[in-house]
């Protein structure tokens, strides 16, 4: 089933069809009511529906199943129907489609997020798509499409559920992005495209958020990383209000106007999300015909090894500087850290993970492996904060596979295992492991009789790794070569046998190498002296990724210096940036930074999200005699303050500022016990809520803890609220504010009519509005006080607001 619709869109360009809601609402989907219900209620409609875009020219039919979840379906008590559903909805696919136009099976989010960020373990989040997918595939659909995800987690425990279940079926994954190019939760384009192909995704791209042009730009990032073919769902442009109806307004020739940019890029498929009509579908289709439709090539010869996290990507290889994975987060020779791993702590991985990217570490390594430590827990612990602290991408470093796997699910992106060996009992038990999770792999040249003496055997046993690799479907530029260095104090010649073996890895195999440098060091006085001298010469060798301690200067100096060497710092760009204004080594300068004070401590904890020792803080800032009120508006809140103003220069994004708010709860409750009888302040009650017939709650759930980590006191009436209730408790609970959300454009219009009930009504209130595809514009239109883009900027307009900027 794969081959035909694979080989298809090589041959020629697809056209999917367009939004199917409105569809829907138009032949008597009420608000309120799950749209996949009408899959058993109104089978004809949901078929006139897929005719209809059948006739207008599509190839690829998408099935009404995107709330098919379990998760999704139990909002309206319809979870013990999934199967049914679901499998009916690709009957009724078929049914029209029959053979002239292909099947997609259509999968949605869940609405919830994946830990630590939401609640759902990814074994939970994995387990909703199983189900949905088994019963999608039983039925008989030709692909699924991952259609308007928002969290790179919650999509790639999608796919990886998905292949369990069919190695075969082809996968289309789309993300939406915001107009600043990223996810909600702050992913890049290129790191999701580099997750996506790991996890097996055969087509790749962006749905709903933007219109073409926007669309595109994604697209044209998703490119620089991967050569899988594209596919384009623009909504038809940005909602705008007409005569008080929100309506998409690009025409539908206004849809095809990047056809041909399209095609060059290699989208093989474009379809219509929001605001696409039939009429949009036809118009895509008919500009396609007499275009050239000749699948462009994308083969990247470069051999890089790709990698992300989930707020960006990492490289290994292709003539880009060295790459330096970060070695610290170990407990070799660390008691402090090893202790604390015991304790179930975190914060020496927090610190650890921030500093040695401020040192210059463009990867992680973790390490989590000591005696007396459950290490599958603390490895998802580690890996949670460590991608929480930092945006790169981790390298999982264990030799326990079970430590590996629960690192591998507890991941946002693809990461690099370390590692595998030449033995038959490690390639049988981890290289599945890196097939299923996406991973790459470091390979160690040693086997069942350890490591070899000579070059040429190290050389042989990472040519069995790598052919091992690739027959079971593992990319051969995802395996990085490690020819181990040994001490050279015990064992003098092999330095250079290890240099020789780098040198015929790159030359004789194009694989891409990596090495644990400090070890060669080992037993003598003056450690970094040989370290980076071994270190300088294994770069010339070849070397593409060095695992070191980035906060060794003498390390990093070398590092800098070599890349100027080696021509890979074009114009010493990097050096002379790292050394300018550096005279020589100055005693006494320059001055450390002066230690924090605790309010500075304070604010620091609460822009790391320190929340393990945010408590210790506030007690420590008790006993220095500040009263809670210093400690909150002269710690706490500055320290909040930042994170917001990082967050709009996209240095922080979500995760981070949830992690901040959560500190700040922790704090809060601290200080509530010291003020018994007094009354801490509140800025203002705000009244929340999802208007009627919306059921989408996550933006509105962000706003309320973020409102609630502030200081503002919120009253949360949940989703799908009417009308009369919003009033009703407005005015009986006397709030400041009332806060409505709604993310389709359909529901949109029932926040106009709240807002002027609370009007009529006489309710003295500001009101405030959100939502993906809501505008200021819109906002005005309806009367609204207040607009907010997201969650940050809703606190701090509602801040200015209600006259409280100053704290109390
Ligand atoms: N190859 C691969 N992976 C590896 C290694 C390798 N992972 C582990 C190790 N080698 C690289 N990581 C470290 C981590 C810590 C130290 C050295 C290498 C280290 N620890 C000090 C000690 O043991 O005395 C403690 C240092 C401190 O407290 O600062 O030196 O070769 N693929």
């Amino acid at each position: 089933m794969k081959q035909p619709f694979l080989q298809a869109i090589k041959e020629r360009v697809l056209v999917l069809d367009g939004a199917m809601g409105t569809m829907l609402q138009q032949r008597g989907l009420k608000p309120g009511q799950s749209p996949e219900e009408l899959i058993l209620t109104l089978p004809g409609t949901v078929a006139e529906v897929h005719r209809q875009y059948l006739d207008a020219g599509a190839d690829i039919i998408v099935t009404n199943t995107f709330g098919g979840s379990r998760e999704k379906l139990s909002h309206y008590g319809l979870e013990g129907r999934l199967a049914e559903i679901n499998a009916r909805a690709v009957e009724i696919a078929r049914g029209v489609a029959g053979k002239r136009a292909y099947v997609a099976a259509s999968m949605g989010p869940t609405g919830k997020f994946v830990e630590p960020v939401g609640d759902l373990t990814f074994d939970q989040m994995a387990a909703q798509f199983r189900e949905q997918a088994e019963a999608l595939v039983g039925a008989g659909a030709d692909l699924i499409t991952l259609e308007t995800f928002l969290d790179i987690k919650e999509i790639r425990a999608a796919i990886i559920a998905i292949r369990e279940i069919s190695a075969e079926i082809p996968i289309i994954a789309m993300l939406t992005f915001d107009d600043k190019g990223r996810t909600v939760l702050g992913t890049p384009p290129e790191a999701a495209a580099i997750t996506l192909e790991a996890v097996g995704a055969d087509i790749i791209g962006s749905n709903c958020g933007l219109g073409v042009e926007g669309i595109y730009d994604i697209l044209s990032a998703m490119r620089r990383v991967s050569t899988l073919p594209l596919i384009s769902q623009a909504n038809a442009g940005l909602p705008v209000l007409k005569d008080g109806n929100t309506v998409f307004p690009a025409t539908p020739d206004e849809m095809t106007v990047y056809h041909e940019r399209m095609l060059a890029l290699g989208v093989r498929i474009i379809g219509g999300c929001c605001g696409t009509t039939p009429a949009h579908i036809r118009a895509i289709k008919d500009a396609l015909a007499g275009k050239d439709q000749t699948l462009p090539q994308f083969a990247f010869t470069d051999g890089t090894t790709w990698l992300s996290g989930r707020g960006g990507c990492g490289a290994i290889g292709g003539g880009r500087p060295v790459a330096i994975i970060g070695e610290r987060i170990n407990p070799t020779g660390k008691k402090a850290f090893a202790a604390e791993l015991r304790e179930g702590k975190v914060s020496y991985i927090r610190r650890e993970a921030m500093e040695q990217i401020a040192a210059g570490a463009t990867l992680l390594d973790v390490n989590v492996g000591a005696p007396g430590i459950d290490e599958p827990a603390a490895m998802e612990q580690a890996v949670f904060c460590a991608a929480g602290a930092a945006s790169v991408p981790l390298v999982l470093d264990s030799s326990n596979p079970e430590a590996l796997e629960r690192g591998l699910k507890s991941a946002d992106g693809k990461v690099l295992i370390n590692s595998v060996n030449g033995e038959e009992k490690s390639l049988r038990r981890i290289l599945p492991l890196a097939k299923k999770y996406g991973a790459a792999v470091i390979g160690l040249t040693l086997d069942e009789s350890g490591i070899p003496e000579t070059a040429e055997a190290r050389t042989a046993i990472a040519a069995t790794i790598a052919e091992r690799a690739v027959s079971l479907g593992i990319r051969r530029n995802d395996v990085v070569i490690d020819c181990l260095t040994l001490a050279v104090s015990a064992e003098q010649k092999r330095a250079m046998e290890t240099l020789s073996a780098i040198r015929r890895v790159k030359g004789e195999l194009q694989l891409n190498t990596v090495l644990g440098v400090s070890n060669i060091s080992f037993g003598l006085p003056c450690r970094p002296l040989i370290s980076s001298a071994f270190f300088a010469m294994a770069m010339e060798a070849g070397l593409d990724a060095a695992i070191i301690n980035p906060k060794e200067q003498a390390m990093m100096d070398v590092w800098r210096s070599v890349m100027v060497l080696l021509n890979r710092d074009a114009n010493a760009a990097a050096y002379i940036d790292a050394y300018k204004g550096t005279v020589a080594v100055q005693p006494g300068a320059p001055a450390e930074q002066a230690p924090l004070d605790i309010r500075g401590i304070l604010a620091k904890a609460v822009i790391d999200g320190d929340g393990e020792n945010i408590v210790a803080h506030v007690e420590a800032a008790l006993a220095q005699g500040l009263s809670p009120l210093e400690i909150s508006n002269e710690g706490l809140l500055p320290g909040l303050e930042e994170v917001g103003r990082r967050f709009e220069k996209n240095i922080v994004y979500l995760p981070q500022v949830m992690l901040s708010a959560e500190t700040m709860k922790t704090a809060f409750a601290r200080l509530k016990q010291e003020m018994q009888g007094m009354n801490l302040a509140s800025l203002g009650r705000i009244l929340m809520a999802t208007v009627e017939g919306d059921i989408h709650d996550i933006g509105k759930n962000i706003v309320c803890t973020l409102l609630e980590n502030h200081g503002f006191e919120v009253i949360d009436l949940g989703k799908n609220v009417p009308a009369a209730k919003i009033v009703a408790e407005a005015k009986a609970r006397n709030v400041d504010a009332v806060g409505l959300s709604a993310l389709m454009t359909t529901t949109m219009a029932e926040m106009e009519n709240v807002v002027s009930l609370l009007r009529e009504a006489g309710v003295k209130t500001f009101t405030m509005v959100g939502g993906a595809v809501l505008t200021q514009d819109y906002a005005t239109e309806i009367g609204a006080d207040l607009y907010a883009k997201d969650a940050m900027e809703a606190v701090s307009k509602i801040k200015v607001l209600l006259g409280k900027n100053n704290g109390n």
